[in-house]
C-alpha cells in the first residue's frame, strides 16, 4: 500500500512548525550526480516533477523548489562528481542558496532550514560525499541541521538479495544496509567531524522505506529559526 507522502504526519511537521514559528520548512536535498535526488523528490510527489537522470551526464542543471503542500518545501539541487568547473559552478549555486535569506522582524534568518544529503546505496566511493560535506554544507549550515539518508537500497549488493514480488530486501541484504548505515554515519563523523543521526536506507525507485525518509526529517527539524551566522 503506497503512502501519500503530501499528508503523512503533516500534522507532526505543523507541530513542530508551531513551536519553531515558522512555515513551511524549507529542505535542500543535495548529494553526488546520480544518487537519485530528483527521483527521491518525484516519489514523494507521486508525479513526475524532478528530470531525473538516464545516463551519466548530470540531470539537474539549476536549484528548483517544489511545494509538497503547505508545511513542507523541497529544493532539489544539482549533484557534484561531474568535474572540477562543474563542481565549482554547482558549488557555488549550493552555497548561494544557503545564503538565501528573509528577513523578519528586522532580523535576518537563512532561507533553508535543513540539508538532505543523498548517498547512493551501491556507491563505496564517499569521496564526494566527503567533498560536498567538508566544502559546501559544513561551513555554511548549522550541524545539526544536516542529514543523510542512502537510497538505491535495491540494488546496494548490485541487485542481488533484492526481493522484488515482496519490494523489500532479504535478510542479508538488509543486514548490509544496517551495517552500511552504522559505517557511513562513523565515516562521516571521521570524515567531517559532523555527528550525524543514523540515516535509513531506502530505494526512491521501488517506494521502500521512502516513510522512514519522511520520519527521519520530521522526527529531526530543527525546532527554530535559522540564524544565519554559524
Ligand atoms: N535501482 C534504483 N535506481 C534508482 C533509484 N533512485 C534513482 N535511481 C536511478 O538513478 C539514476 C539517477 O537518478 P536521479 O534522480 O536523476 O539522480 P540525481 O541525484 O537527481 O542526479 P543529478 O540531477 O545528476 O544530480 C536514474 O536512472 C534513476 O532512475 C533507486 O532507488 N533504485
Ligand atoms: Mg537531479
Amino acid at each position: 500500500m503506497a503512502l501519500k507522502y503530501s499528508t503523512y504526519r503533516e500534522g507532526d511537521i505543523a507541530i513542530n512548525l508551531g513551536i519553531a514559528n515558522f512555515q513551511p520548512l524549507d529542505v535542500m536535498v543535495t548529494g553526488v550526480t546520480g544518487a537519485g535526488k530528483s527521483t527521491t523528490l518525484n516519489t514523494f510527489f507521486q508525479k513526475e516533477i524532478a528530470k531525473v537522470g538516464t545516463g551519466v551526464d548530470p540531470e539537474t542543471m539549476e536549484l528548483d523548489a517544489y511545494s509538497l503542500n503547505n508545511v513542507i518545501r523541497f529544493w532539489d539541487t544539482p549533484g557534484l562528481g561531474d568535474g572540477l568547473r562543474a563542481d565549482q559552478i554547482h558549488s557555488e549555486k549550493i552555497v548561494d542558496l544557503l545564503y538565501k535569506t528573509y528577513t523578519l522582524d528586522e532580523q535576518q534568518h537563512g532561507f533553508i532550514d535543513l540539508v538532505l544529503i543523498i548517498i547512493e546505496g551501491a556507491n563505496r566511493d564517499m569521496g564526494t560525499t566527503y567533498k560536498l560535506l567538508n566544502e559546501v554544507i559544513v561551513p555554511n549550515i548549522q550541524r545539526d541541521r544536516i542529514l543523510i539518508a542512502i537510497n538505491q537500497a535495491d540494488v546496494a549488493m548490485k541487485g542481488r538479495h533484492w526481493l522484488t514480488a515482496e519490494n523489500k530486501p532479504d535478510a542479508k541484504l538488509k543486514a548490509f544496509l544496517e551495517e552500511q548505515a552504522v559505517s557511513i554515519q562513523k565515516r562521516v563523523l571521521e570524515a567531517t567531524g559532523v555527528e550525524v543521526v543514523k540515516p535509513v536506507y531506502y530505494s526512491a525507485e521501488y517506494n521502500y522505506n521512502v516513510n522512514l525518509l519522511f520520519d527521519l526529517i520530521i522526527d529531526n527539524m530543527p525546532r527554530e529559526r535559522r540564524k544565519l551566522f554559524l
